[in-house]
Formats: structure tokens, sequence, C-alpha cells
């Protein structure tokens, strides 16, 4: 390390999440962290730390350090709401039922085209605000409810710009295929030459989307549809990832693995040779148990084989007005563990380095380690099974971004 650092942070555990490190959550107890230009340029035991002189300084006061955390599947720009819907489910009504009568996506469609891209961004800045809140320093963001160009556009450009106004890494994520607009009501082929030939090409020249996802479903597109999307993703050099089988057994999973995809998200009704080709192909499997909570879902995805095949599992919000109008990525760790039977290493591990595979930003965000930008988040906690145990009164002390304070007190001295 230098002799100079801009932030040394001293009296703190580190839960790294670094698999390197030996324990559940790569501890290193009564830890020192130095960063320097943003990013993290020494960690490990306090006793180990070379002399330094530090611009500031951070007394953890035997507090816990994580990384900052990554929501990897959210669908947060998006206009209107959808409280009626969730009476008509409350009275009986199915997700599919809702969907199938020109409600569901299309209804946030319907507001989302109505909305100027400022009324988009005002209506998503509260929910980002409310992930941020809680430590997430990256997230994705997803079009798809726009199903036209100007639309899709309007969606990703509008996470672009929250990005550049909130201290905050935000993902985008071209989700063109994710319903069948009316206008192409019968067509769906057609439709998929539509988001082909005109919206990736659009959305790939003005470089607004990092992946390509698809809703692959029988209320959305078949298999042979999904595929593809993915071949033309492909030829733009896109990384994809799919909405598999949340609601029933579609072959959506084999497809994305066999695709190399960088993820295969829901996952409720996949098989055991579906886990196969997951693990075969590195696919991250993303569970969103806060979707499964809100349509009351029974179907459970395979956790335990997920894990006896060494499939990485992160954990998100997919945070959006249908299936989960929920912006809290603390309540998901503590469902992922409560309703999905993960751990709380896991469900630590399912919203920072796992989801950050997720996102293919694999080993360059999501763990606590030399080289890494310096996003952490102190906690007030004896132990980080602590993070996912507790909803509500446990908060962050201090958040992190690239090594700045950007939320909680900042109690840095220097
Ligand atoms: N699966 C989901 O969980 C969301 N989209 C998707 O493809 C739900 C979107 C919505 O209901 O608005
Ligand atoms: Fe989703």
């Amino acid at each position: 390390m230098t002799e100079r650092c801009d932030l040394l942070i001293t009296n703190v555990h580190a839960a790294t999440m670094d698999p390197s490190i030996a324990g559940a959550y790569g501890a290193v107890e009564d830890a020192a962290v130095a960063v320097t230009g943003g990013k993290i340029v020494w960690l490990g035991p306090r006793r180990e730390l070379p002399d330094c002189a530090a611009d500031k300084t951070l007394d953890g006061e035997g507090q816990w350090l994580t990384p900052g955390l990554i929501d990897c599947h959210t669908h947060l720009v998006y206009g209107g709401h959808r409280a009626s819907e969730f009476a008509r489910r409350l009275g009986g009504e199915s997700y599919e039922e809702v969907a199938r009568s020109g409600g569901g996506i299309l209804s946030t469609v319907r507001a989302t085209r109505a909305a100027s891209a400022e009324q988009l961004y005002r209506a998503a800045e509260p929910r980002l605000q409310a992930l941020m809140s809680e430590g997430v320093t990256t997230l994705e963001v997803k079009s798809g409810y726009g199903l036209d160009l100007d639309t899709e556009l309007k969606q990703l450009r509008t996470a672009r710009r929250l990005a550049q106004h909130y201290p905050v890494e935000i993902t985008t994520t071209c989700l063109a295929a994710h319903a069948l607009p009316p206008e192409y009501d019968g067509r769906p082929d057609e439709y998929i030459d539509l988001v082909c030939e005109q919206i990736l090409p659009a959305v790939a020249k003005e470089q607004l989307a990092d992946a390509v996802d698809m809703f692959c479903e029988s209320i959305a597109f078949s298999v042979e549809q999904c595929q593809r999307v993915i071949d033309c993703a492909k030829k733009l050099d896109l990384p994809v990832k799919v909405h598999a089988e949340q609601l029933a057994r579609t072959g959506a999973t084999a497809m994305a693995a066999r695709a190399s995809a960088l993820s295969v998200d829901h996952i409720e009704y996949i098989t055991d040779a579906d886990v196969a080709a997951m693990a075969e192909s590195g696919t991250v499997a993303v569970l969103l148990p806060g979707a499964f909570y809100t349509l009351r879902e029974t179907q459970m995805p395979p956790v335990e084989k997920l894990r006896a095949s060494g499939v990485s599992m992160a954990l998100s919000t997919d945070l959006n007005p249908g299936s989960c109008p929920i912006a809290s990525l603390r309540l998901m760790m503590n469902m992922g563990c409560n309703l999905f039977g993960l751990t709380p290493a896991e469900a630590l591990a399912g919203v920072t380095r796992s989801a950050a595979r997720a996102l293919g930003l694999c080993c360059s965000r999501g763990a606590l380690r030399p080289g890494l930008r310096a996003d952490m988040v102190l906690w007030p906690m004896e132990t980080p099974d602590q993070l996912a145990y507790e909803v509500g009164a446990l908060k962050p002390a201090q958040i992190f971004f690239a090594g700045k304070t950007v939320g909680g007190r900042d109690v840095t001295a220097g």
C-alpha cells in the first residue's frame, strides 16, 4: 500500500464476501480498510496494517462493514400504479387472468407511454431513494413498459439520467420483449421483428442497454420467439438475461443456459436438468421472493438443488408495479430465508457477490477486496446474520459509494 490514503477505517469487522477468505461471510474481524481514489487499496486484520497517513479516518466502533448492496433485477422506471389490480387479485383473480383481460403489464404500458420523461423520472426517484437508503449502491433497471421504440428509449434514458444525478451505479437492460403491445394483437412474430430490427439496434446504437431481457411465459413470448431475441442480442454483442419459468415450465432456462445467459430469473418451475444446465453454463439463478409472495405462489424454486449443484443464487426485489411493488432489498433477504430456505449468509451473497455476477460485473463489484470500488456499508450490528433476520430498524450507519459518504451519518474525522 502507498504510505498515504484518502480514508482509513479501523475498529471494524469486515464481511468481505470474498470467496477466497474462509467462512460464510469471508469475515475479517478487527479489520482495517484503506481507500484511495475511490477504491479499496488495503484490507486485512488491523494488526497487519502498514504505516499509513490518512486524510480522513473513521472509527468503526466495532460495527460491521459489508459491500454495497446490489439489486440486480428491477423495473423501477414506470408510470402509474396498479392498486386496483391488487384489489382484484385479493378478490380471487389470478395474475394471468388480470393480464389476459388487458390489465397487468399492459396497464402499466399505457401509463408509461402517457408519462413525460420528466414525470417518469419524478415517479422513479422515491423508489430509487428507498433502495439507496438501505445501502444499495448498484442496481439494474429494465425497460419493458414501452413496447414501442420511443417509449423503450424514454425508459432507458430515464434510468441513465437517474444515474447521473444520484451517487449510485445503474445498469440498464432492454426488456422490449416483455408483453405483446395491443397494436400487435395476434401478431407476436411481427412484434419480435420490431424488437429485433428496430428497437434493439436503436438501443444499442445509443448505448442505452448493458443487457437484453425477455419474458418467456405463455402470457408473453414463446421459447422460439425468445430465441430470436437472444440471437439478435448476440449480434449486437449484448449479454442476455431471461425471465424464466415463473408461472410454468417452458424450456426457457435450458435455452438461456445454451446461450450462456448471465442469469435466469424467477425459475420456480425448473427441473433437475435445467439446474444442471445452469451449473454447466455458469448462469446465475436470480430468486425473486417478493414476486412469489405478492402473487401468493406456492411452487418454490429448487434452492436445495441449486445449492448442491454450485449454482450462484442472487436475490432481488423485481421492483415493479404488478408482481412486487416493494422497494426493499433487505426485506427480500428476509423473505429469501423465510420463504425459500436460504441461509443468512447466502442472502447476503445474493445481494452482493452473486448479484454482481448476474449483472456481468463479476469480480469488479459485490465484495470488499483491494482493487474494487469502495462501495461499502457500515452497519450497527453484532453479526452479519442480523441483516437477513431484522427488518425495519437496522439501518446503515454510513454508506460509501466509490469511497465517498452518500448516506447515513458521516462520522469520518480529519
Ligand atoms: N415478471 C415479473 O415479475 C414482472 N415482469 C415480468 O416479466 C412483472 C411485471 C408486471 O406485472 O408489471
Ligand atoms: Fe421482473
